[in-house]
């Protein structure tokens, strides 16, 4: 794939991918079946089938409601599969895209209990056929001041929550990640400081929020094992470590739920994590950011602005909150 940025809508992303047919969904989900099976039988296919992503995706583009979109340059492909945080796969960036294919995606099933009428667990296949995916070309920005820009496949939290009827003491979201550690060497760790699983949270109106995505893809096909496969959620107007990947359980209840970095820094990230120049983190400035690509000659630095360029969809949430307190 070319590293050259290109510009929203120039060329759709989905004439950018190899694989430009689109399969009818039942056909999607035979080569997703049969994708799966020689990841384990050969190593050099299994690293190629990781870092490239799979089955092509039936999705329609990021259009309509603002926010939905940017004209701004996506990052490559290949940026968004090498440079990565995945600490299940260990902590070095380079890490998720040499180790994640070890995870086997295939079945698949996110459990939705806590505060809903209707209890019960979604199969991804259910998931792929049952919600109306769309292309959401979104800012990615890491607390550790990169960013990039990234041409997700999704489709809206709120239409997932409502299906299992939230009752009315359903205050917050509770996310957890796939724990299995024969699988994910990160958490097999010496060095692993995270009581995993990896565990994230919203408040309910955030999650309700039309930006807030669960994402099954980008770059038109189903998601690279690095980025979260094969489902993750993404939350635009925060902080990356709040678009916990490879999600297995959703839980509502009433109490703010523990998450993963509050555990383990309480200082330095809390719970609401949106994304804000005008506080810093405890050990750096949050006032710009590298935009990938970026490098040595070329930084590509911009400054970072008030809930990642989201406040007109998101500002009003935090209304009356001090923002440098509820970090
Ligand atoms: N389960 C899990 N989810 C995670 C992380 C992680 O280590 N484990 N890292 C987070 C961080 S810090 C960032 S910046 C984003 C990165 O997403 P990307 O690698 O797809 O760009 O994933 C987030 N989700
Ligand atoms: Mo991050």
């Amino acid at each position: 794939m070319s590293k050259k940025p290109f510009r929203y809508p120039e060329i759709p992303s989905s004439e950018i991918t190899p694989e430009s047919v689109y399969l009818r969904r039942r056909d999607l989900m035979k080569a997703a079946g049969l994708a799966a099976v020689p990841l384990l039988a050969a190593g050099s296919r299994a690293v190629t089938a990781a870092t490239t992503g799979g089955a092509p995706l039936e999705f329609a583009p990021a259009i309509g409601e603002a926010g939905f979109k940017t004209t701004e340059d996506l990052t490559p492909f290949d940026d968004i599969t090498s440079y990565c945080n995945f600490y299940e796969f260990g902590t070095d960036k380079k890490d998720p895209a040499r180790y994640a294919h070890e995870m086997s995606v295939d079945p698949w099933s996110v459990v939705v209990d806590g505060e809903v009428g209707k209890p019960g667990k979604l199969n991804l296949e259910d998931v792929l056929s049952g919600f109306d995916l769309q292309e959401r070309i979104y800012r990615l920005r890491c607390v550790e001041a990169w960013s990039m820009v990234v041409p997700w496949i999704g489709f809206p939290l709120a239409d997932l929550l409502a299906r299992f009827e939230p009752t009315s003491k359903a205050r917050y979201v509770a996310f957890e990640t796939l724990y299995n550690p024969k699988e994910m060497r990160g958490t097999r760790s010496f060095t692993t400081t995270i009581d995993w699983p990896y565990r994230e949270g919203l408040r309910m109106d955030e999650a309700m929020n039309p930006l807030t995505l669960m994402t099954v893809g980008l770059y038109g096909k189903t998601l690279p094992n690095q980025n979260g496969a094969p489902i993750r959620l993404v939350v635009p107007w925060k902080y990356g470590f709040k678009s916990i990947k490879s999600v297995v359980r959703i839980r509502l209840t009433s109490k703010q739920p523990p998450t993963t970095w509050q555990d383990l820094a309480p200082r330095e990230y809390g719970f609401y994590a949106n994304v804000n120049p005008d506080v810093d983190h405890p050990r750096w400035s949050q006032a710009t950011e590298r935009r990938l690509p970026s490098s040595l000659f070329k930084p590509n630095r911009i400054p970072t602005r008030l809930f990642n360029g989201y406040a007109p969809q998101v500002a009003h949430l935090y209304k009356g909150m001090d923002l440098a307190r509820y970090y």
